[in-house]
């Protein structure tokens, strides 16, 4: 095959028109690619629902890349062995109890779990705001990570989803520009909230998926953003949480657009 630059240009310019036309206007917009949104992503694609996540990083993968301290290894307690093996990602069981996987393994398996259950991964693109109608949540603004970093002056897109869910991390992004917004607050009790954020991994493990919840319609918050939002303990470099968060959120986002 003699190799024609115009043609790369087209089959790049073509195949991304394609891959993005129909997702438009999906039912789950995920708006982080780390362990948490990714898990997410490959349940509700796996249920046929159009997922798209958006990643405002080249790689997927948020916090997993770098293990604990850059030693790059991820830790999961051994519950969390079942969403492995359902997600292909091997792994092994060390002495101490705990199961382990090289991080970028842990990161690749993931991003590949949720590209062959279907779902769409728009990487480089940062959600700035969100749409609201009738009070309900329905989709997110974007732009170019790039264009964003450098402030330059161009005007937005957006993608529409019956449900977004929010796996921005520490950032809690979505639901802070939500709640900003709206003027609205956090659905629980202020005296139900842990007012301790620092490391206690048992806790934190367990307060991310109890607390992995409907912030309001059509929005779902999950991972570390469900942390950082209801200040629980701190679980440290352990990945489990992140999982069943994910696939928590998926299961909400099932319920909500089937009923
Ligand atoms: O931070 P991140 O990995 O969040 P997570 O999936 O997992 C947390 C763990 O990595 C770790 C931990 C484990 O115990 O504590 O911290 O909840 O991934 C969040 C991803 O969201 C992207 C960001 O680049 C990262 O890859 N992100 C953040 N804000 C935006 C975004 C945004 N506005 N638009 C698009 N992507």
């Amino acid at each position: 095959m003699v190799i024609n630059d115009i043609k790369i240009t087209r089959s790049i310019i073509e195949e991304y028109y394609a891959f993005t036309r129909d997702f438009l206007d999906c039912d789950v917009v995920i708006v982080g690619g780390g362990p948490a949104g990714m898990t997410a992503a490959y349940y509700t694609a796996q249920q046929g629902l159009r997922t798209v996540v958006l990643e405002s990083r080249l790689s997927p993968g948020g916090g997993m890349w770098g293990g604990g301290m850059f030693f790059n290894q991820i830790v999961f307690q051994p519950e969390a062995g079942e969403i492995l093996q359902e997600l292909g990602i091997s792994y092994t069981a060390n002495r101490e109890g705990y199961l382990v996987v090289p991080s970028y393994r842990a990161v690749a398996s993931l991003i590949l779990a949720a590209d062959r259950a279907g779902a769409r991964i728009l990487n480089g693109i940062t959600a700035e705001d969100i749409m609201v109608r009738e009070n309900r949540v329905c989709g997110v603004v974007i732009n170019w990570t790039a264009a964003v970093k450098l402030g330059m002056h161009v005007d937005p897109l957006c993608i529409g989803g019956k449900v977004v869910i929010d796996a921005t991390g520490h950032d809690a992004g979505i639901v802070r520009t939500y709640l900003d917004k709206s003027g609205g607050s956090l659905p629980e009790d202020e005296e139900e909230r842990i007012r301790t954020s620092s490391m206690w991994a048992a806790k934190g493990e367990e307060m991310v998926v109890e607390y992995t919840r409907f912030i309001t319609e059509g929005l779902i918050a999950c991972g570390m953003s469900v942390s950082s939002l209801f200040n629980t303990p701190r679980m440290g470099p352990i990945f489990g949480g992140m999982l069943f968060s994910g696939r928590k959120a998926a299961e909400l986002a099932l319920d909500y657009i089937r009923k």
